[in-house]
């Protein structure tokens, strides 16, 4: 018998024919040079490094006042620092989770009770179609196209029972407007089909921190979104993801969320209350230009080699993403791989036909700049050999 291939010392199911993202990020995981996966793995700011130095007192803190407090000061502040200040800390209706895939889990296990089909924004990372797919929704292909250029085809909408948009899109950076935000949820509303979002991104983006909940209570539809800090702050995934929910849902969101959760550590709560109040202050100004030099260190360190694009004008999630114009992203990845250096191709991203991601591959930025400078220089020369 053979034995199951495995990804360092995880098997890998090979039934659906290819790795997803999250596999192929795992091969990057103990190298140095890994530009793979979006978590953030960047040095502390002094001001971080003052929080995680006073984890002792953080931690006795959550030992001794009521969870409730807590949580309701995590979700403040961190609302607060996404400039989302109808915040609706103490409504109930923010619901912790370990991380936004479990929030992303528990939201299609709860759409699957009342739905069949879901609209779903094309391209996004992977997990989103997956977990959707594995609660049993069939997925409709919704292209960033239609979706930021103006009001969706009403036909299209009667078809489906929810739309689900990443905002700011992974990984391509497209922020959806107010005005266009505004518009699909008024549509959402008159069609009667739940509007989710996925605004793991939005702490990259000043154009991504309006106040999403006003404009969605708004429009009257009925609302779901995953917030995320797990992209933002280099806490060695010490994160969480909220699910927040509109009051007209319908939906048994809490009891499922509680099939899966009694709820979150104190202390990462704690923890994200202090990283978002650091945030506030200046630390999202900080990240904001960190990775703006970063972006620039891989498109400066790329330039003049022919026959490559950098993808996407003023784009700031902590994403870059690389066009090779005759398609040969995936042989590039092998090739970096052979020297320990890691990208992620983007075939999964585009989960309704892999083929359109065929020709790029994403960089992740949350990295310190000596090493992603070094992996820049060493995928130049590999592009540049190739020609
Ligand atoms: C990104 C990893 C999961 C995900 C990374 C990600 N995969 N959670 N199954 O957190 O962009 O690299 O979203």
């Amino acid at each position: 018998m053979t034995a199951a291939p495995e990804i360092g010392n995880r098997p890998i199911m090979h039934g659906r024919g290819e790795e997803n993202l999250t596999q192929l990020e795992f091969m990057a995981i103990n190298s140095e040079l890994n530009l793979a996966d979006g978590h953030a793995r960047q040095g502390l700011t002094p001001t971080q490094e003052k929080i995680i130095n006073e984890l002792p007192a953080l931690f006795e803190e959550s030992a001794e006042r009521p969870v409730e407090e807590l949580e309701n000061e995590a979700h403040e502040a961190f609302f607060h620092s996404l400039g989302q200040h109808r915040y609706l800390s103490g409504s109930g209706r923010v619901l912790s989770c370990y991380a936004s895939s479990v929030a992303m889990e528990i939201l299609a296990r709860t759409l699957a009770t009342s739905i069949d089909a879901i609209a779903l924004v094309h391209p996004t990372f992977d997990n989103i179609p997956d977990i959707l797919r594995g609660c049993g929704l069939r997925l409709v292909r919704l292209d960033e196209e239609p979706l930021h250029s103006g009001d969706l085809d009403p036909e299209f909408l009667t078809s489906v029972g929810a739309v689900f948009v990443t905002t700011p899109n992974n990984p391509t950076g497209l922020v959806l407007s107010q005005e266009n935000l505004a518009r699909l949820a008024q549509q959402c509303a008159e069609h009667d089909v739940v509007l989710c979002l996925d605004t793991s991104f939005r702490g990259f983006d000043l154009r991504a921190q309006y106040d999403h909940y006003e404009v969605l209570t708004a429009s009257g539809c009925r609302w779901v979104v995953i917030e995320d800090t797990g992209k933002l702050w280099p806490t060695l995934d010490l994160k969480a993801g909220f699910l927040v929910y509109s009051d007209n849902l319908g939906l048994p969101v809490d009891l499922i969320y509680s099939d899966i959760l009694l709820g979150v550590s104190p202390m990462i709560l704690t923890l994200i209350r202090s990283f978002a109040e650091d945030a506030a202050t200046g630390g999202f100004a900080d990240l904001h230009e960190f990775i703006a030099r970063n972006r620039g260190i891989v498109r400066d360190g790329l330039t003049g080699v022919e026959g490559i694009t950098c993808l996407g004008d003023d784009i700031r999630v902590s994403v870059e993403r690389v066009r090779l114009h005759d398609g040969s992203a995936s042989e590039v990845w092998t090739e970096l791989r052979g020297k320990n250096v890691y990208v992620l191709p983007c075939r999964k991203f585009h989960w309704a036909n892999p083929q359109e991601g065929d020709d790029s591959f994403r960089i992740a930025l949350a990295r310190p700049a000596e090493p992603l400078g070094r992996a820049v220089r060493m995928l130049r020369a590999a592009l540049e050999s190739r020609r």
